[in-house]
């Protein structure tokens, strides 16, 4: 097998990891580069997945926990891509709610396996709401602290900041968060881009194409905080047929449903760290994201109105119990419904992540 390049990007969940990806992917194909990606989850069924592979790209997963506590199986996974595509670039998303990345995933893969991949920075991604959240002293978080732990940790890490979103930002605020990241991570290069939007992320690629120092740091991880930080959200992955009695209107649908949800999210104070929607018909795909409960819902991609089936897949990530949030879940998927279209929940899974046990951990950086 040849030595395939391995970029891995981290970051919170919401952070615009599947948005940069794609985009990465997307460019470094115009380029005629071969790419695979890996996405990454708790339990099956990722709209990622369904969304990197609506895009064109050859799309492997980890679904039953994350890289570092299925580090064998993300080599499997990374191996099938390399095998079957014979890509010259594997992206990876671990979980983003995973930290502690440089010592269970990057030292391993530099020890064990040098011949195969040569990693590029670690990028972790963050979104600027988030980030102030997280580092500006005295903000207001509707998280608890374990989570903030979580995302500082991720930041301490990584070998390359971005800050994500740009589009949202005015220059005083970039030099803001900056500033803020320096002080917290310093020493650590930071970028900024807008993963959707596209700008920056030519800047992004050149440099992870070709610097070689991954991993260059390891962090002290408490990982009683990391289990509880966790443990904080509840976890749904959910698929549901749909059939539209009369003529469909995907979007509102989707739409509306991503409202529902937000709707009793708010009224139970129930932050949301991500929930995502993805529909796909025979000619067409919708997502929703809401990265946050007092945010707007974004919908992307389109759905004909003559494609009257269609499958449906659900993952949230919010402060509450799993059994709440499957309730609430099952009760706005009927209530949008409303006699206009048929659902079927084929699968439905909601739990918090267990406590963190990484395959390896190393406790100095490999050169
Ligand atoms: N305005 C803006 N929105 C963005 C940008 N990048 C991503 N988003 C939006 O942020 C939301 C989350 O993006 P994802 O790429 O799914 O985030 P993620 O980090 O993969 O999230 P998880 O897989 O849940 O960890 C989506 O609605 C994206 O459209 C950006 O540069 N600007
Ligand atoms: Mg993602």
């Amino acid at each position: 097998m040849s030595n395939t390049r391995m970029i891995l990007v981290g970051g919170f969940l919401g952070a615009g990891k599947t948005t940069l990806l794609t985009q990465a992917a997307q460019r470094l194909a115009a380029k005629g580069k071969l790419v695979a990606v890996v996405a990454n989850d708790q339990a099956a069924n990722l709209v990622d997945t369904g969304t990197l592979r609506s895009a064109g790209l050859h799309v492997g997963e980890v679904a039953g926990g994350c890289f570092c506590c299925r580090f064998d199986q993300f080599l499997d996974e990374c191996g099938k891509l390399a095998r079957e595509s014979k890509p010259d670039i594997i992206l990876g998303e671990p979980v983003g709610s995973c930290t502690d990345i440089s010592a269970t995933v990057l030292q391993p893969v530099k020890d064990l396996h040098a011949e195969d991949y040569s990693l590029a920075p670690f990028t972790v991604l963050a979104d600027p709401q988030r980030l102030r959240e997280a580092l500006a002293e005295g903000a207001a978080s509707n998280f608890p602290d374990s989570v903030g732990y979580i995302f500082r940790k991720q930041v301490e890490e990584a070998d390359l900041i971005i800050i994500n979103k740009t589009d949202t930002l005015t220059e005083a605020e970039i030099a803001e968060l900056k500033a803020l990241v320096a002080k917290h991570a310093p020493g650590t290069p930071v970028l900024t881009l807008s993963a959707l939007t596209g700008a920056g992320v030519d800047a992004w690629l050149d440099r992870v194409l070709s610097e070689t120092s991954a991993g260059t740091r390891i962090t002290e991880v408490d990982y009683d905080t990391y289990a509880d930080g966790e443990a904080v959200l509840g976890w749904l992955n959910a698929t549901a047929q749909l059939h539209a009695v009369g003529e469909p209107d995907w979007d509102a649908f989707c739409l509306s449903l991503m409202e529902q949800m937000q709707g009793e999210f708010r009224a139970r104070s129930a932050e949301v760290a991500h929930a995502k929607l993805l529909l796909t018909t025979t000619g067409g795909r919708i997502t929703v994201n809401l990265t946050a409960t007092a945010g707007k819902p974004s919908l992307n991609g389109r759905a004909e109105r003559t494609a009257q089936d269609a499958l449906l897949v659900i993952n949230a990530r919010v402060r509450m119990e799993p059994e709440d949030l499957r309730a609430v879940v099952e009760r706005s998927v009927q209530a949008v419904c409303n006699g206009q279209v048929e659902a079927r929940i084929t699968s439905i899974a909601s739990f918090k992540p267990g406590r963190p046990q990484p395959t390896h951990r190393y406790a100095a950086v490999v050169s």
